[in-house]
Formats: C-alpha cells, structure tokens, sequence
C-alpha cells in the first residue's frame, strides 16, 4: 500500500477493507469525523452510524506540521515510532494503553480504542477535577515502561536492538532539542515573538548564561543518554484519564533516551498546572491536591522501579553475586536519586521552554487577562530556574515542593 494523505471520506472507504477494524464494526456502516487537537497529527473518530457509541479512533501522520501548516514539513515516519512504542508499552502494560486494532506503518496510520469516557488530564486539571487514582497509575506506567526497557532488565542484546528500532526517530528528537533545549531561550523566529517583544523577563531569560549553561546540561544528557524506551512527550495533554482509569496516548517522540525525562514531563505539567490555579483560580485545596499528587508520583515511581528491580537480579547491568546486598543497596538508593535529579532537571527546562517558546500550554499561554499571564510566567520561570540550577543537588522531593510553593 503506497502512503497517501486521508480525509474523512477516503478514511471511510480505506477503513472499509481493513478486517480487523471491521471485525470491531461488524455490518455497520461507519462515518469518520475529525477530532484532533494536537500539534502535529490528524486524528479521526471512526463511529458506526447505527450505534454511534460504538467508535475507533484513527490517527494519520501527514509529512508536515499541523499545527503550522504544509510549509513546515516534517516527516510522517514519526508515526512508525509511535506504533512502535504503543506496542511495547501495551506488551509491557496493557491497562494503560488504549489496544490497537490496526497498524500501518506504510500508510503512518494507526487505528486504537476510542476513550469515549475519558478527556484530556489537562482539561480536567484546568478545572480542579482531581483524579484519585493517578498518583497509583501513572508511577506504575513510568517505573514499568522504564524498567522493563532499560539494561536493567534486558539483556545487552535486546537493549541494542530496542535502541536500533528507535533510533531513527530524527526529526522528533531534534524537534525536542530545539524546542525544549534552545529556541525558548533565545531569540528565534518560532517563539512568541508578540510576547517577547519588549518583555524585560524574556530579555532577562535570554540573556541568563547561568541557566543556559546549566539547560545545555541537560540538552546533552538527552541527546546522549540511552536509559530507556521514553515517551519523550508525556505532558497532561498525552493522558486522558476519568475517576477510574488512566490512559497514555501519543508516544510519537519515543525513543531510548534518559530515564528522568517522562517524570521530569509530568512534574512540569503539573507544576505549570498549580501555578494556573495559584494566579489565575486561587484555588488553594486544588493546588494542595496537586502537591500531594507530585509527591505520591515521585516517591510511588521510585518505590516501584527499585520493586521490579528486586525481582530482576540479572540483566546487562548486573550479575548475581556482582555485589553484597549491602553495597547493591546502596547503588540502588543512588541511583533512583540520580532519576530524581534528573527528572527535576528535565522539569526546568520544559517549564521554562513553555513561556516563550512555541506550544506554550493552556493553563499560562491561555491565560486571557495579560497582568495575570505576565505573573503566571514569571512564577514558571522563577521555578524553571530553580529545577535547573539546583537540580543536581536535591535530596527529596520535599525540596521539590518547597521550590514549588515558594514560588508565589
Ligand atoms: P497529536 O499527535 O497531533 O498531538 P494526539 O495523539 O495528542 O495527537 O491526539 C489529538 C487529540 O485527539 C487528543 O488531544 C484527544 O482529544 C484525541 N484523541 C487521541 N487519541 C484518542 C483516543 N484513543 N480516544 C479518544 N480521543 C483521542
Ligand atoms: C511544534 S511541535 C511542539 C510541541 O508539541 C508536542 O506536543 C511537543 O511537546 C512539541 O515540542
Ligand atoms: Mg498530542
């Protein structure tokens, strides 16, 4: 099958022929809507007529930019990573990952379960919904997928290949080092120019070596570091959740890089997300759900990554008897701080890189009143720095949250 960009119309007809997808459909005839709100994909609801509950969702990746336009091109093998990594995840643990019911990677077209109950964590979160179960979730999806894809686990071999089959995700993780790493903090013709025209805190931002030398750190560590199969986005637009389950979707920028970025992703959503209701809702309650919540994740992922160690005590890394327990314990208890670290790091720079550069994030871009969007900033990037200067330095994440709190 050669690659052609689909419509709502082709997709139908496309659909049609594809049997696994029909098994799901049955005799229905099925129509297809798109519903896609992300940056770079085009994403169908795929329903029957007859019983529109019954749905599909399928996702195309197209050779450019959505969010920009044809001008930008970009190429659509990203979405041969993303089926891959949907795969490994799902293989590693289904319960948080909607199943796939076809895949193409010639056609850069994946069709999964629809979450029809679910909506997007960022969404919820804007509006002080609080997910009881997501601390619990979340921190055995990162430890799983982490673990289970790191020499850690895996044998020296399968590690090899495992960074083999994702090691061609270029222009994505280029994406990432130009975005998150560089062009925020500069000036560059894809930021917010409007905003950073006579703003003196971006000119402060650009002009703090500081903070850039510290930023190219960590850009470094991400462009060398192969820990593990990471999401590579896992910001709270990636998981759609309800009071009962919680869902990844979107792993487009997999690839094996280090193990702190997928933690340092979410504890920056949630930290732009407290900041949101810290200046714009005054929400206190909601804002001490969310300290409680990054506080469970850090220290449930941690729990559990060193859990699923316990189990596993030979991999690439490590022969039985290489070490006393003693000794390996202490290893163990250094090495999650070193996740931590890291993580925190990772944090700082993709909170900072949301204020200026391009795809800020509802919770500050989307603030409308401009007093209140200069102080959601300036409370961003006062964390922002934080994270990254101190990061190689914390010990718990009660300094995590201090760094958080006291930032208002
Ligand atoms: P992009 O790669 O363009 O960012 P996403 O995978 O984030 O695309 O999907 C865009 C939007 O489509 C999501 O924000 C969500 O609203 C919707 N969506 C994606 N996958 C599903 C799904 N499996 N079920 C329901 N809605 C989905
Ligand atoms: C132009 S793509 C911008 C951002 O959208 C994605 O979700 C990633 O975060 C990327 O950096
Ligand atoms: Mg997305």
């Amino acid at each position: 099958m050669n690659y052609r960009v689909l419509d709502a119309g082709s997709i139908v007809e496309y659909i049609s022929n594809v049997k696994s997808v029909m098994d799901y459909f049955g005799s229905d005839e099925i129509r297809a809507d798109e519903i896609g709100d992300g940056n770079l994909n085009y994403v169908y609801k795929i329903s029957s007529i007859v019983n529109p509950q019954k749905a599909l969702i399928a996702k195309q990746a197209v050779p450019f930019l959505r969010c920009v336009g044809e001008d930008f091109l970009l190429s659509r093998e990203r979405m041969t990573y993303e089926i891959r990594a949907l795969q490994k995840f799902y293989a590693i643990f289904p319960s948080f990952i909607p199943k796939i019911h076809y895949a193409s990677e010639e056609m850069s077209l994946v069709v999964m379960d629809y979450l029809g109950s679910h909506i997007i964590m960022r969404k919820g979160l804007i509006k002080s919904v609080k997910y009881k179960n997501f601390s619990e979730h979340i921190s055995t999806y990162i430890a799983a997928t982490l673990f289970y894809t790191s020499s850690l686990y895996l044998s020296s071999s399968d590690k090899r290949e495992l960074i083999g089959s994702f090691n061609s995700n270029t222009e994505l993780c280029k994406l990432t080092e130009d975005l998150v790493f560089s062009f925020a903090f500069m000036e560059h013709e894809t930021n917010d120019n409007i905003n950073v025209k006579d703003n003196q805190e971006a000119k402060k931002l650009f002009a703090d070596m500081e903070f850039k030398e510290r930023v190219l750190e960590l850009k470094y560590k991400f462009m060398t570091q192969s820990d593990a199969l990471v999401h590579g986005d896992l910001h709270t637009g990636s998981i759609m959740i309800n009071e009962k389950d919680t869902y990844v979707i979107d792993p487009e920028f997999a690839f094996v890089g280090p193990f702190g970025f997928d933690v340092g992703a979410l504890l920056a959503n949630l930290a732009n997300n407290y900041i949101h209701h810290s200046v714009v809702t005054k929400d206190k309650d909601f804002q001490e759900w969310l300290l409680v919540t990054i506080r469970e994740v850090l220290e449930k992922f941690g729990e559990k990554f060193l859990n699923f160690w316990k189990e596993h005590r030979n991999s690439a890394l490590l022969v039985e008897g290489y070490l006393d327990d003693s000794t390996l314990q202490n290893y163990k208890e250094r090495f999650i701080k070193n996740i931590l670290r890291e993580s925190v790091g990772f944090a700082g720079c993709k909170m900072a890189r949301r204020v200026y550069g391009v795809a800020g994030v509802a919770e500050i871009r989307g603030i409308e009143n401009p007093d209140l969007r200069a102080e959601a900033e300036k409370m961003a990037l006062k964390i922002a720095r934080e994270f990254v200067i101190k990061h190689d330095k914390i010990e718990s994440v009660d300094e995590i949250l201090e760094i958080i709190k006291n930032a208002g």
